[in-house]
């Protein structure tokens, strides 16, 4: 439940970003009209991101340890606002959405906003990622009673308090699966919002397609292994099909 916004803390995973890291900064100092702090928890990279990263007054976190959703467990650990929003930094997100984000989020009382990018007039994600999002999300939405069209959404608002109240394990790309899973467990609610995303300007995506896909999968099905996730997800289809 989010009925109001005290503080947002923005967390950004950077690996070689020095291309798009500052405009990401910007934007987000720029329109996120609530009181905030920017988290930027960088891998240790090698392209000067961080010497960016330190002449701005965000806070860095540089965490050697390879994996993106260790990257952002480490950052959500240091966040003190009541909302957190993960975001990349690689300028593919479009972040002026984020204030939308958050209204919706307080709107519907809910636990988590994703950034949807199924209705993007652009089309700018690649068919591969595509159509491995499509298969992912249908069967997420099947086996844990939900409306989502874009699990694989890197851009999402969530409820500090709700976050604290699962356990994530994952470290790399399947951690965005696992988070959604144990909210659905949980019964959290999750909504989406449309955003536009834009293709990568700067630098080589990290995210390894096959390896990826399969943790994914694994993470699905291994969350299912849970003799009470049936029991835990059955009541959300009827709660989440009008909440949108
Ligand atoms: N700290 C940290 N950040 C990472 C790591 N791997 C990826 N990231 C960051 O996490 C975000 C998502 O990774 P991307 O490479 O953009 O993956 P993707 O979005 O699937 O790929 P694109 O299609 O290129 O956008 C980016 O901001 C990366 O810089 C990591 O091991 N450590
Ligand atoms: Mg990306």
């Amino acid at each position: 439940m989010t009925s109001k916004v005290e503080m947002v803390s923005v967390v950004i995973p950077t690996l070689n970003e020095a291309g798009n890291i500052l405009e990401a900064i910007n934007t987000i100092k720029e329109d996120l009209i609530y009181p905030k702090e920017i988290i930027v928890v960088d891998g240790n990279s090698t392209d000067g991101t961080i010497e960016i990263v330190k002449d701005t007054n965000c806070r860095l976190i540089i965490e050697p340890r390879r994996g993106y959703g260790l990257a952002l467990r480490i950052g959500m650990k240091n966040a003190k606002g009541n909302i957190i929003v993960m975001v990349d930094g690689d300028g593919t997100y479009e972040f002026r959405h984020i204030n939308r984000m958050i209204a919706k989020m307080v709107e519907k009382d809910a636990d988590m906003v994703l950034a949807t990018r199924m209705y993007d007039p652009n089309k700018a994600m690649g068919l591969m990622n595509f159509i491995g999002n499509k298969v992912i999300t249908f069967f997420y939405d099947f086996f844990y009673s939900q409306f989502l069209s874009d699990t694989q959404s890197g851009f999402r608002a969530i409820s500090h308090e709700a976050i604290d109240r699962v356990e994530l394990k994952e470290t790399d790309m399947a951690y965005a699966t696992e988070m959604l899973i144990q909210f659905a467990k949980e019964g959290l609610t999750m909504i989406e919002v449309p955003t536009t995303y834009k293709a990568r300007k700067y630098g080589r995506p990290k995210l390894r397609r096959f390896k990826s896909g399969i943790e994914i999968f694994s993470t699905i099905f291994r969350g299912l292994l849970d003799a009470n996730t049936i029991r835990k997800c059955q009541g959300n289809w009827k709660k989440n099909r009008f909440k949108r």
